[in-house]
């Protein structure tokens, strides 16, 4: 597939999909949302941990505001543009990392925290930036927001749109780690390459049960709990994990 908004790398067993707007600060045009949600989509097998990421010195500042955003049927766009995307990132086959090297305004914001694992670099933030322009959160932003925060930060980052640091993220919960600018991009690599050698399908059964476990009750996610354990224990890598651990060895995962 020929891309013209992101650049795409596979590095042994890491796709990192690096949004390539770099003069708009990686605003998502039509064109970016329909690449992320392509590449997505058609992962080549052998990549075992997506990574997303900004080139230049923001991560993503949402929608494009010259794309002909004023006047267009929103809840078109939201539904067959966005939702795609978002739902691309939360069925990935592999897990998936947001490394936030910069500003992450918007959609971008929830972008990034539709991610498994969100890093950012320090002096990046998030700014849950659509009522300065009259707009509501979208791209997810209403759901995954008050389940990482709470409503009182939830609606106090929504109602202000005042920039939250990547530090401040970390300490509320709503990103993994915030980490100092000088180390960041080698510490996302390592945890992208640690994620590329795991147990893929226990990393994918992990996501889908705790997407379900604020909708559920204890009894009803103890059963999804037993479903996907049994689906785990029936692969290959939990075999070589037993056999690695009493032969005194580190496991090699194959992801199968
Ligand atoms: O279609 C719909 O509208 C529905 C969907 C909505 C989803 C949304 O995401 S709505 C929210 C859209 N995003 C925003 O409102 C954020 C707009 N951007 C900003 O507020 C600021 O750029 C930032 C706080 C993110 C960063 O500020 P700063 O000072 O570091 O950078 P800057 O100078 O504002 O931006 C650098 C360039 O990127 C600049 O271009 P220029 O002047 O150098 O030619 C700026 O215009 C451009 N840019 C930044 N954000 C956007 C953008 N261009 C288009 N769209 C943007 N969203």
């Amino acid at each position: 597939m020929a891309l013209s908004t992101i650049r795409f790398t596979v590095e042994d067993g890491v796709g990192t999909l690096a949004l390539n707007r770099p003069s708009v600060m990686n605003a998502l045009n039509r064109q970016m949302r329909h690449e992320i949600t392509q590449m997505l989509i058609a992962l080549p097998d052998e990549v075992r941990c997506a990574v997303l990421t900004g080139i230049g010195r923001g991560f993503c500042c949402g929608q494009d505001l010259t794309d002909g955003a004023t006047g267009a049927d929103l809840e078109a766009l939201l539904r067959d543009e966005y939702e795609p995307m978002l739902r691309a990132i939360c069925d990935c086959p592999a897990p998936v990392i947001a490394a936030v090297n910069g500003v992450a305004a918007g959609a971008g914001a929830n972008l990034a925290l539709s991610a498994d694992v969100v890093i950012a670099t320090e002096s990046a933030s998030f700014i849950q930036a659509f009522t300065r322009i009259g707009l509501i959160p979208d791209a997810g932003g209403t759901w995954i927001m008050p389940r990482a925060v709470g409503m009182a930060r939830a609606m106090g980052m929504m109602l202000f749109a005042e920039p939250v640091t990547a530090r401040q993220a970390e300490e509320w919960g709503l990103i993994w780690q915030a980490l100092p600018d000088d180390v960041f991009a080698a510490a996302a690599a390592d945890r992208a390459q640690a994620l590329a050698k795991g147990p893929t399908g226990a990393f994918i059964a992990i996501r889908q049960a705790l997407a379900t476990s604020f909708g559920n009750s204890l009894e009803a996610q103890l059963a999804v709990e037993a479903q996907l354990q049994g689906q785990a224990g029936q692969s290959h890598d939990f075999a070589e994990g037993v056999a690695a651990f009493l032969e005194k060895r580190r496991p090699v995962f194959t992801g199968h």
